[in-house]
């Protein structure tokens, strides 16, 4: 079922989303019926629980944080990831686990046995098949986000906090080399995109 799983990571600002939706439509006008979601959030509940998470009014302790993820992780397998891959859609998720070991475990410092732990709880038997990692030193990724305006609690974070994000997710794509791709994110969009479409042809010539 993981087969049609592909999920998008890397830090604020290195081109996930823009990339998420470029990926869908190429796989669009190849005729495959794709569903793009985001974590956290992708159903009406795990978006609420999205927002708790960016916008709380009061101290997030990092366990509570740590859970909070991973609950909404849980309602959006469950009402929507699970569901499109077993009618066989492909799913492209703009964050996933890896998120979590980058930013929770990197970021926050819990402890990486803890995240594995209810990482198998929920969805042990899912793993994305092949994940994309935009990669740009942190100031340059930041540099992309900064006319936003009002910045989320996670954007409020120090550029050592990135720092330590950026090497978590590193170390996953060293550690999983045959699930992680890295692509370096300081290129051209195109260049990108151009590597973004090797790696589908390289993951549709495995499916079929
Ligand atoms: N979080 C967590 O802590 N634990 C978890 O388990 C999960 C999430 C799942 C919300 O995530 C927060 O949740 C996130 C971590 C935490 N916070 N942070 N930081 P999010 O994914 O919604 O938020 P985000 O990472 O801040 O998204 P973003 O700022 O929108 O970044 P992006 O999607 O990677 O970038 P973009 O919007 O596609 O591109 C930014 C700009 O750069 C835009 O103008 C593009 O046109 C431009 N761009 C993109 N690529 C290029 C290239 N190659 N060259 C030049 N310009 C480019």
């Amino acid at each position: 079922m993981s087969g049609r799983f592909i999920t998008v990571e890397g830090i604020e600002g290195v081109g996930k989303s823009t990339n998420v939706r470029w990926l869908a439509e190429r796989l669009r006008v190849r005729g495959i019926d794709v569903l793009v979601t985001r974590e956290p959030g992708g159903t009406p509940l795990a978006e609420r629980l999205r927002d708790v998470l960016l916008h709380a009014e009061e101290a997030v302790p990092p366990v509570a944080e740590l859970l909070l993820m991973f609950a909404a992780r849980a309602v959006h397998l469950e009402n929507q990831i699970r569901p499109a891959l077993a009618a066989g859609r492909w799913v492209v998720c703009d964050r996933f686990t890896d998120a979590t070991r980058a930013y929770q475990g990197g970021g926050r410092g819990e402890a990486g046995e803890r995240i594995e732990q209810l990482a198998e709880w929920v969805h042990g038997d899912l793993t994305p098949a092949r994940t994309v990692l935009l990669d740009a030193p942190v100031d340059v990724a930041l540099a992309r986000t900064r006319d936003r305006g009002s910045e989320d609690r996670f954007e409020r974070e120090s550029l050592a906090f990135f720092g330590r994000v950026r090497a978590a997710y590193l170390a996953i794509a060293a550690r999983e080399p045959s699930r992680v791709v890295t692509i370096d994110a300081t290129a051209p969009l195109t260049q990108v995109q151009s590597r973004l479409d090797q790696i589908l042809d390289e993951i549709l010539s495995k499916s079929s």
